[in-house]
Formats: C-alpha cells, structure tokens, sequence
C-alpha cells in the first residue's frame, strides 16, 4: 500500500446489515446506508428535480403558512429539529416562529456544525444548541432548554421512510424527548396519481438511480466487496397494498461477488430492496400520529393535496374505552 492511500474504517453496523440483508430470503439492506457523503450529494440533486415534488411542494406550503403555525405556537420556544437543518426550510420557520432557541439533533456531528454555521449568519443572536445523536430513540435535552416550551420539526416525509410500526416507535420517541404538551411541525407526502410518483423516484435524468446504485459502490469501497455494479440497475415500483414507493436494485444478469470474504450469487432478475417511501391519505397521517399519543391541531395542504404540514401536540396520557 502506498504513502497516499487513504483506508475507511468500516462501521460494524452497516458490515452486520450488509451481510445479513444480502442473506435475507428477501435480500434487503436499510434505506439509512444510502446517505454517506455521495449519497447526502445526489439526495440534496434529487431535491432539486423537477419531477421530485415534495421539497418544492413542502418549502411552499411552509412559506404559505408558517404565519399560521406561529399564530399556533405562539413565539418563545425551543425548536427542536430532528435532523440538521441544512436545508432551506428550517430558516422559514425560524423567522416565523422567533424561537428562543434552535437545537438540531443529528447522528452526523459534520452535517450538524455545517448547519449551525450556515444559521449563525442569518441569526446572530439565537443560540444553538446542536446534539449528536441518533433521534430514532428519546434524547436527553440540553440543559439551556429545559424550561422552554418545545416545538419539534421534521420536515421531509421523512417518517414516510419507515415502516408503520417504526414510524410509530419514532414518534414516539419525539414525544418523550420533547414532553407532554409540546408540539410537532411534521411534513408528511400524500397518495398521488402513479406516474407521478414514479416519475419522482425513476428520475429520466437518472440521478435516482445513481443514488440506489451508489449504495453498491459503498459496499464494495468499505466492506471490501467486489459487486459488478453495471450488473444491476435501479428499480422504483408503486406497492399499492402497502400504500408506497419501493426501490429495488435488480440483478440484469446472473452476478456472483464477494464482501468482507463472503460469497453471495444473485440469479437474473434477483432483487435488493433498498427503499421505503409511504405515502398517506388524509386520515392515515392522523392514524399514525394518533398510534403515537399525538393529537392532530392543523393541517396545510397545497391545491392538488400532493404534501401536507401537520401541526400536532403530545397528548397526556389518558383513559379510553
Ligand atoms: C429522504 N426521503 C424523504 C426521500 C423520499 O422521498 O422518500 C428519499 C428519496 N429516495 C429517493 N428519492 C428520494
């Protein structure tokens, strides 16, 4: 090995998930592995596709209505958002809400101090409290924050990335991280004609697939693999039973290779699945959030009702029938 060559460390996690997804009766490997920094790139490319609606439909359905929601809220809370805010929504808010404090939590301490730098500069006098950490369990708040009251952001349809029951368990978890009474601004993407959906994620650009497709590339750099890439291509279907977008990585030929030393043969026409996506009608977004002890307050949608904004508040526990 020469002076220059630079060795990842592999994480044991993606190593266990890789070779234990690849093993599956119904090979799978979870959406989360998609986001290393290539990943993180061409995601932030699809945002900008004209066939990708959400981020457009989302920042303007924000924009429309963050009045409403500080009218709502009310000014003087904590901000909490689940994920870095490094994109252009969270300064809408902001402005909107005149927080008495911004604390983005993410599992990445890199994207996490991009973002708190990019909002210094358009909020010089708002503290920032950033936590490292992984949101899908209850977070120990910052001290700082203790006595505000705190409105959680999530923006994205990101929930629309887990299965129920784990959307469920995230949301959860918001709930105890956050405390009874707080609230919650969660962008959640509707049910929509199918060709548009699929047009969203089979991009004729082709930057959806260099997404689904940059996860081999990651496997065979980091957990030394030796996967044909060129022997697969990106797959997007619509699951109407389970009311959501799937990405797959199929097999175009027969393909045999190797990771971390062991062996793994796809037939023709064998799948990977690598993504999630669900989509909501009106009364499922409210279900799920209802399944998680949160009790719908509003609710934005634009005119062909492709996205929605949901204000909701953690609801004390209480006796039903
Ligand atoms: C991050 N997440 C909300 C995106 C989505 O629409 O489900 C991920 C994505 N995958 C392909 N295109 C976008």
């Amino acid at each position: 090995m020469d002076a220059l060559t630079v060795v990842t460390q592999a994480d044991p996690a993606f190593r266990a998930d890789v070779l234990a997804g690849l093993a599956a009766p119904i090979p799978a490997i979870p959406a989360r592995w998609l986001y290393d920094r290539r990943g993180s790139e061409l995601f932030e490319a699809i945002t900008q596709l004209p066939e990708y609606y959400p981020t457009r439909t989302e920042t303007a359905l924000l924009e429309r209505h963050s009045g409403d929601i500080a009218a709502l809220v009310g000014s003087g809370e904590a901000v909490v958002e689940f994920g870095s805010g490094s994109s252009a929504k969270t300064p809408i808010l902001l402005r909107a809400v005149a927080p008495a404090a911004y604390v983005p939590i993410d599992i990445s301490g890199d994207f996490l101090r991009e973002s708190a730098v990019a909002l210094t500069s358009e909020f010089p006098s708002l503290p920032v409290h950033p936590v490292e950490a992984d949101f899908m369990r209850p977070i120990q708040l910052p001290d700082q924050i203790a006595i505000l009251p705190k409105l959680g952001f999530f923006p994205g349809s990101t929930i629309g990335n887990l299965v129920p029951r784990s959307a469920v368990d995230l949301l959860r978890a918001m709930k105890e991280t956050l405390g009874d009474g707080s609230r919650l601004v969660i962008g959640m993407d509707r049910i929509k004609p199918v060709e548009v959906l699929l047009a969203a994620y089979d991009d004729p650009a082709g930057v959806t697939a260099e997404f689904n497709l940059n996860l081999l590339h990651r496997i065979n750099a980091e957990l030394e693999g030796d996967i044909p890439v060129e022997g697969f291509r990106h797959k997007a279907i619509w699951n109407d039973e389970m009311s959501r977008i799937e990405m797959h990585l199929d097999a175009t030929r027969d393909a045999a290779f190797t990771v971390s030393d062991r062996r793994f043969a796809f037939a023709k026409g064998a799948t990977i699945h690598t993504e999630n996506s669900h989509k909501y009608g009106h009364r499922d977004s409210r279900l799920l959030l209802r399944a998680a002890g949160w009790g719908v307050v509003a609710e934005w949608t634009d005119e062909r009702q492709w996205f929605s904004i949901i204000l909701a508040e953690a609801e004390p526990p209480r006796w039903a029938p």
